[in-house]
């Protein structure tokens, strides 16, 4: 298996566009399960994010990369949201101010609902004020903010401050999520928790409903 999920984690790494979903759809029939298949699209994700930064790759290559990855999501979610359960509370979802990476955001919301959450996804780019809005009118129990850009960090303060502003912030829980969020940040930004993974969100989501 191990050296199944390497080859899945290269075709993404080398922008194969027509290897994976074949290699996603064979590798499911051969009985490895959805979230191993998932972990190795994100680890050649990584490697894509590292070429870039060497600038081997280019802003195309990583649009490319997006493209994939959703691709081969359509292959995967139905895998991952076997496990329907009870419902269990409502998450404000989003990616923050600023920042247009959306991929992880919806693998979470995927991940939330699937584990019986009702999620409130308002997209990418969001202000403080939308996210605000959708907590009062949903009487959401939690925020999700999913963060990969550094320069868009502060855009997590922005949400704090403005939940604190409108007399929610007790009301609600604040994790945080994204390639560039660490327990230091989350500290910082005064927010409750920060998830490393889509399961580990879940994790945190479950543990504030019940
Ligand atoms: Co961009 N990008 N990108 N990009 N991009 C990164 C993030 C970067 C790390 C690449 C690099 O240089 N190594 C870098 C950020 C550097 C930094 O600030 N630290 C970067 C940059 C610089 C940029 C631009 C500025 C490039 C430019 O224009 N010069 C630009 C910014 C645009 C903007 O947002 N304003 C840009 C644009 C893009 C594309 C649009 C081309 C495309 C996004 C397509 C899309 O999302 N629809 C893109 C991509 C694909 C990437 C990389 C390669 C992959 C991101 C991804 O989808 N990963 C990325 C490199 C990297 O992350 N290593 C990169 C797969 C996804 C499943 O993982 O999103 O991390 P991730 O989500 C995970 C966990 O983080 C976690 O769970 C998920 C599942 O396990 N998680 C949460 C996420 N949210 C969570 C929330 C939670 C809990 C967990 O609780 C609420």
């Amino acid at each position: 298996m191990e050296e199944y999920l390497e080859k899945v984690k290269e075709a993404v790494a080398n922008l194969e566009l027509d290897e994976v979903t074949p290699l996603l759809k064979e590798g499911l029939e051969a009985g490895i399960g959805a979230v191993d298949l998932l972990g190795a699209m994100s680890q050649g994700m990584v490697k894509v994010g590292e070429l870039f930064e060497k600038e081997e790759y280019f802003l195309a290559d990583l649009v490319l990369a997006g493209e994939m990855m959703k691709e081969g999501l359509k292959v995967l979610e139905p895998h991952l949201t076997e496990t329907g359960v009870e419902k269990k509370g409502t998450v404000v979802l989003c990616t923050v101010k600023g920042d247009i990476h959306d991929i992880g955001k919806n693998l979470v919301g995927t991940m939330l609902t699937s584990s019986g959450f009702k999620v409130v996804d308002l997209g990418v780019d969001v202000s403080e004020d939308k996210v605000v809005e959708a907590v009062r009118s949903h009487s959401a129990g939690a925020v999700g903010l999913s963060v990969l850009l550094t320069t868009m960090v502060n855009s997590i303060g922005d949400v704090v401050s403005a939940l604190k502003s409108a007399g929610l912030r007790d009301q609600v829980k604040i994790a945080i999520g994204g390639a560039c969020t660490t327990q230091e940040l989350a500290d910082r930004m005064g927010v409750d928790a920060v998830g490393k993974d889509a399961v580990e969100a879940v994790r945190i989501f479950s543990s504030w409903f019940n």
